[in-house]
């Protein structure tokens, strides 16, 4: 431990992913002394603009890794994109696309490659002994290889935001065995749901031939630990965010526009795996069958457009759109229609006001590696006294909080959740989980959700509201990264027997 100021000193964490966060997004790494290193999202071809940029950035702890126009094509919209994210998340693409993609599929895989070397080159660049790399997600599978060549003495660490498929499906893809070797090169490897790391051991036993042991795998003596480290939020932030004033003006808003009206949330990118499209059939199954919730409910839907430049995203916009002008067609008023969608992304108090006047969230991903929505629903539907409540309850029993409980209990919304978000695993208890693909078990849901007695919804909110308080994300990142040296002080010890 060394030390600084008369205290010791906060460990030094590289976090690496693939954009660089667009503000000071460090509230997970408070802990450490951190500096994120990313692709800065523009093309800066010239050394003066870099230069610039570099300095810039550096005020903030930001390094950026300058990527050109035809790798950030190849690499980022073609292998991350269009092939690394719709087989993880067992999506297939359309017959044409699939095609186009075996074909320009070795073009891609070596601009992947490339773009992972150029991370590394710049990670090594800053790298100070005793520093902790922290490598993220999909787009950069290749990199704990490529920093251990640089230095085999680095400790490295990487964790996928996505799902890990099964292993059937991962060896579909050309390049298995080159990434899941380039992976395993890390000190410790992590995922959100234990399920994943079991499909990532899987593909390593089988595809690579190794040996799987409860710890992780192992190739010729060397151990790479693989673990589940489920992420948070930070959940003070959503919680005391809620008696501020503009998002007690904003909720004030809201209640007076929807009233007389129970409030469905859905907050997603618009992207394939949320589901957005299922989801809005699945409404629309529902005020077919109860015509007396018809002028009573409304689904407020708000997705963040992303690659606004692929045909695919363009195409799914537009069948969201069609779908919405139809129901409302349908169910709507002449004063009042039953969704609201909004393209566009809402700001934090406006989120937060949102989620807290919610009576029924919908979060109906196909695939989903967590889905942090979820969680900040959750946190927003706490007052400031149910905090009190909760720290009460911890103290042992207290008649004052019950009571409280029994008069607050009617204003706790639910959380309907697909089965096939990792977060289903940490919130299953208190949403109701549900098939996205059954629009009529979703349907059957919603009814159930609004119907549900406010005893009950007390309940199923207090255990996820306990969950959501205590697995936050600064518990996450100081469990990996202390996982992650625990792991390599083990292995010393292991050479040295
Ligand atoms: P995402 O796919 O982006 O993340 P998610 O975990 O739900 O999914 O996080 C989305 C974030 O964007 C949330 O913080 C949410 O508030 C915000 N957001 C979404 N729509 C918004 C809108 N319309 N306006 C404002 N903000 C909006 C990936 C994986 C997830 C995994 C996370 C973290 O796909 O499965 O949970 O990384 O590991």
């Amino acid at each position: 431990c060394q030390w600084q100021d008369g205290r010791p000193a906060k460990q030094r964490l590289l976090v690496v992913a693939n954009r660089l966060p667009p503000c000071n997004s460090f509230e997970g790494v408070k802990e450490f002394d951190a500096r994120w290193i990313g692709w800065a999202g523009v093309n800066v071809p010239d050394d003066v603009g870099q230069r610039a940029l570099t300095k810039a950035l550096a005020e903030k702890r930001c390094i950026p890794v300058f990527l050109d126009e035809e790798i950030v094509h190849q690499y980022y919209n073609g292998y991350c994109n269009n092939i690394l994210w719709p087989l993880f998340h067992y999506l297939s693409l359309p017959q044409e696309d699939r095609l186009a993609t075996t074909r320009s599929f070795q073009s891609q895989f070596d601009a992947y490659k490339k773009a992972n070397q150029m991370f590394a080159a710049v990670v090594n660049q800053h790298y100070e002994e005793g520093d902790v790399v922290w490598c993220h997600d999909y787009h950069l599978m290749f990199l704990p290889k490529c920093l251990k060549e640089y230095n085999s003495e680095m400790k490295v660490g990487w964790f996928l935001h996505t799902p890990f498929p099964s292993s059937e499906i991962h060896r579909t893809l050309p390049s298995r065995s080159e990434l899941l070797r380039s992976v395993i090169a890390a000190d410790l490897v992590g995922f959100h749901t234990y399920d994943y790391a079991r499909h990532f051991v899987s593909a390593c036993t089988r595809i690579l031939g190794l040996e799987g042991t409860p710890e992780g795998v192992e190739d010729q003596g060397k151990l790479t630990r693989v673990a589940a480290f489920p992420i948070g939020i930070d959940s003070e932030r959503f919680v005391r965010a809620i008696d501020l004033p503009p998002v007690q003006e904003h909720m004030k808003e809201l209640k007076q526009r929807f009233a007389g009206r129970k409030v469905m949330l859905g907050v997603d990118r618009l992207d394939m795996i949320k589901g957005i499209p299922q989801k809005i059939l699945a409404f629309e199954k529902f005020l077919e069958e109860n015509p007396q919730w018809r002028d009573k409910v409304v689904l407020l839907q708000i997705a963040v457009p992303t690659r606004t430049d692929v045909p695919e995203y363009q195409k799914l916009t537009s069948q969201v759109h069609e779908i919405v002008g139809r129901i409302n067609g349908r169910f709507g008023t002449l004063t009042a229609v039953p969704i609201h969608h909004l393209d566009r992304s809402l700001d934090f108090h406006a989120l937060c006001a949102l989620y807290a006047v919610t009576d029924v969230a919908l979060v109906t991903s196909l695939r989903d590696g967590m889905n942090l929505v979820s969680y900040e629903f959750v946190a927003c539907q706490a007052s400031k006294k149910d905090v009190a409540l909760v720290t009460s309850l911890r103290d042992g029993m207290n008649l004052v909080s019950y009571e409280f409980v029994a008069c607050q209990a009617s204003k706790k919304g639910v959380l309907i959740l697909s089965e096939f978000a990792g977060a289903a695993q940490s919130l299953g208890a208190g949403a109701i989980l549900v098939n996205p693909w059954n629009i009529t078990d979703v349907a059957a849901s919603i009814k159930y959700a609004l119907d549900m007695p406010a005893d009950e919804r007390e309940k199923r909110h207090q255990h996820n509201f306990k969950h959501v308080t205590t697995h936050t994300s600064q518990e996450w990142a100081a469990t990996f990264v202390s996982e992650l040296n625990d792991t390599i002080v083990e292995a010393q010890l292991r050479t040295r027997q």
